[in-house]
């Protein structure tokens, strides 16, 4: 999202800084932005696609055959098994991707009309348990209040480190920069993290947590405030907020000295916590994935929005307000297969473990399962679009395996990596540099109102076709053309006239009520861009397609290279952002309060093991910019970091190989003895483990690390969201030969 000044000599890239008149970043940049020449340039990015040969290599060929070879796959399961033994992945480079965000849609829907049950996507082993709790409390998946960086005078983090990740779910250029801001305004920032995190060093205190207990402690803070008379009312919240002294009710029993123990977080320091919060101005709480990806992470995530809405911080200024995005998104829409007032859960269960969908997803470790247990209904087929689960998923290793086993695997990707490497054929999209690009998704939990348009900085090879194009062919494929035979143009019509009619006939869009041929008849040209070009007039400041006259456009956009800054943050918007069956914010529901004495019962377990975290790095991605020699500089990041008693304890040294092993798995990995982390607890990077037989990347294959997820366990699971836990994993270490 940030802006970028790119200085190009032909078609080399020569320099990239921060866009100093950028309207959203201001020059800001993070290492993912500096290093797109690198990526464009890197020698390993699959320039052609790519067929898997019977020996098992991988050879490039042209783009008729590889249409040919995923037809030649993907036919004869269709044929037999029909669309229900065809799923999709789909990864997370989708939503930084223009083409892929806007017409991946056309891939699941299509799928689904055509027989194909539920898609898997990390959502389940990310922010999953915020879905359920948005569409809860706000009325919409993606629909969920941040906190006011720039006005806050106490911000509590929990369970994220934005030092590293730049801000989830949270955008903001320069996060870091904003939470020094807090401080030197004299505010405070709290981070609760079983790590001190580069975040928490920068913060006014770290307050270490045992993994999987920030439930335990936000009900304890909860119940702190009002048993001790500190919650007050809130005029601008009077009549919109549902539930709460039914919420305070559950959090009886959870007394700061019963949740000390379990937590690690003395009571007192818990008082405080409370105490704190109630006596800054502008108090907010803001929790991520570590908040999440754990064994409590819908009530710790519901919980952090039950905090923020009793101390009044919901919709106010310098508390948790509502963004306001200046362009459309589909996924604001309630969707069709929830027509009820209420949104429905666990509609249909999994075949193998007969696990509850939750938002259409089951977890992603079901997938191996369901690839690799025989019977009516099973996966032999799979589209995999930017996605790396053969690292990202727990129980990797089930995945891997069960991945080489597909009788049709096609992947849209533009390495030849640890998940690619078992495809049948690869189909690469252009590099970041010479496609479109604009976000979309992620402006809804932006700290401003802004549209800004990219064009390509090199034009593509005119032979190649983009990806967006590769989606609706094989979407096209799976309604039963031939995958050469498809007709693009009468496809992109079908899907964006069907989106548009979708969005006519949902009450609550900005076209209901709408005439679905008029306004395609209203829309030009194709692909993303007339997407694009819709979501921009559908928004506050589009002009409505006609509603608005003078409003904006994209190509009214597009002659703003830096951007449009439209709008602040604001108090006052729950009205119109919440939308809920009542209206309100809605915070009890059975889903939450049926979790509860999961949660008690976890105050009488003693938790012995050492627990098995995860981490990010500020130079990576996940598991793909691995391949970036400048990221790739410096000391080898793929250790175990480990307090020094710890250390002590198992016998092993700083630097010292040891093999850490959980029910699921072992690896052997170096260990870096500190005392950030808290003792009790490991941490491990996830997105490593490169260097496997048929991949190609030239840089990460020298640099493996170890992929973490071969030691989560499938079965570990929040309940009511379905998210994998993957932070508080029981492990044991020891030193290693
Ligand atoms: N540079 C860079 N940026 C990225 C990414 C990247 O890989 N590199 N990945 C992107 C993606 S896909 C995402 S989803 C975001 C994620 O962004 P963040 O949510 O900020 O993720 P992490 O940096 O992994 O921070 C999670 C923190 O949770 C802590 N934690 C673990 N268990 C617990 C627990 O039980 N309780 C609490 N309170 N804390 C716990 C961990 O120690 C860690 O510090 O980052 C995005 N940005
Ligand atoms: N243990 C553990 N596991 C985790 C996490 C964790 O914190 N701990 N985090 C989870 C989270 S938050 C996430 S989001 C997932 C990520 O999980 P995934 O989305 O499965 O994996 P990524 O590593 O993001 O891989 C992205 C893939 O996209 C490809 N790619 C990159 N750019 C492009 C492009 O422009 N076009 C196309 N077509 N392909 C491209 C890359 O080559 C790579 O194969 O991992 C999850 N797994
Ligand atoms: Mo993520």
């Amino acid at each position: 999202m940030c802006g970028l000044r790119v200085t190009i000599d032909g078609d080399r890239v020569t320099d990239i800084r921060g866009n100093p008149d950028d309207v959203w970043s201001a020059g800001h940049i993070c290492p993912k932005g500096a290093v797109l020449g690198q990526l464009h340039d890197d020698p390993d990015r699959l320039r052609s696609p790519m067929v898997r040969r019977p020996d098992g290599t991988h050879v490039a060929v042209s783009w008729d055959e590889a249409f040919a070879e995923a037809e030649r796959v993907l036919r004869p399961v269709l044929d037999s098994d029909g669309a229900q033994a065809v799923t999709v992945y789909v990864g997370n480079p989708v939503a930084h991707n223009l083409g892929l965000s806007s017409y991946i849609g056309a891939l699941v829907g299509m799928g689904g009309a055509a027989g194909m049950g539920a898609y898997y996507s990390p959502g389940t082993v990310d922010q999953w348990p915020l879905n359920v709790v948005g569409t809860l409390l706000f009325g919409g998946m993606w629909n969920a209040p941040i906190p006011d960086l720039a006005r806050t005078d106490h911000l509590v983090v929990i369970g994220a480190n934005p030092a590293a990740s730049q801000g989830s779910m949270l955008s903001a250029p320069d996060v870091v920069g904003h939470l020094t801001g807090i401080r030197k305004r004299g505010g405070r920032v709290v981070v609760i993290d079983p790590r001190r995190t580069e975040t928490a060093q920068r913060a006014t205190d770290w307050v270490p947590i045992r993994p999987g207990t920030d439930a335990l402690v936000l009900f304890a803070v909860l119940r702190t405030l009002a048993a001790d008379g500190l919650l007050r009312a809130h005029p601008h919240l009077d009549g919109r907020v549902q539930g709460l002294d039914e919420v305070i009710a559950l959090a009886e029993p959870f007394t700061p000295e019963a949740v000390a123990g379990p937590s690690g977080i003395p009571a007192e320091a818990i008082r405080a916590l409370a105490h704190d919060l109630a006596s800054a101005s502008n108090p907010v709480l803001y929790s991520r994935i570590g908040a999440c990806t754990q064994e409590f992470g819908t009530l710790a995530t519901w919980l952090v929005f039950v905090l923020n809405a009793a101390l009044g911080a919901v919709d106010r200024r310098g508390g948790a307000v509502f963004p306001t995005p200046a362009v459309y998104s589909p996924m604001f829409m309630k969707p069709p297969d929830q027509p009820g007032p209420r949104w429905e859960f666990g509609r249909f269960a999994s075949r193998v473990r007969g696990v509850g969908e939750v938002l259409g997803q089951f977890p992603v470790s079901c997938l191996a399962e369901e690839i690799l247990t025989p019977g009516d209904g099973r996966i032999r087929a799979m589209i995999s679009v930017a996605g790396n689960p053969a690292i990202s998923a727990p129980a990797a290793g089930r995945l891997d395996e069960a991945l080489a086993s597909l009788d049709a695997f096609v992947c849209v990707d533009n390495w030849l990596n640890e998940t690619t490497r078992h495809a049948h054929v690869i189909f690469p999209g252009l590099s970041p540099l010479e496609r479109p690009h604009a976000d979309d998704l992620y402006w809804i939990y932006a700290v401003a109102s802004c549209l800004k348009w990219s064009e390509p900085l090199f034009a593509p090879d005119p032979s190649r076709p983009t990806e967006w194009e590769v989606l609706l062919r094989l979407s096209g494929a799976l309604l039963g053309t031939p995958t050469p035979d498809v007709d693009l143009r009468a496809m992109d019509d079908l899907y964006t006239g069907g989106l548009v009619a979708t969005m006519c006939t949902q009450p609550g869009t900005p076209l209901s009520g709408r005439d679905p041929a008029e306004v395609m008849g209203m829309l030009k040209g194709q692909g993303p861009e007339r997407i694009y070009d819709l979501y921009i007039r559908l928004g506050p400041w589009g002009d409505g397609l006609g509603a608005n006259p003078g409003g904006l456009t994209l190509d009214e956009v597009r002659t703003h290279p830096d951007g449009l800054r439209l709008g602040e943050l604001e108090g006052g918007r729950l009205d119109s952002a919440v939308t809920t069956p009542s209206g309100g914010i809605e915070l009890l529901h059975d889903l939450f309060v049926a979790d509860v004495p999961r949660l008690r019962a976890r105050m009488d377990r003693v938790e012995e093991s050492l627990l098995l975290t995860s981490r990010r790095h500020l130079r990576s991605n996940n598991s793909w910019l691995h391949n970036v020699p400048a990221l790739m500089r410096g000391r080898d990041r793929c250790t175990l970091l480990m307090h020094p008693d710890d250390a002590r304890r198992v016998g092993v040294g700083d630097g010292e190989l040891a093999e850490v092993s959980t029910s699921e798995g072992k690896v052997a990995v170096p260990v870096e003895v500190s005392d950030d982390m808290m003792p009790g607890v490991v941490s491990l990077p996830h997105g490593w483990g490169h260097g496997v037989p048929g991949s190609r990347l030239g840089v990460a294959n020298d640099h493996p690390g170890v992929n973490s997820n071969l030691l989560n366990p499938p079965d570990l699971l929040d309940v009511p969201s379905n998210t994998q836990v993957v932070n508080g994993v029981p492990c044991q270490v020891r030193a290693s030969g």
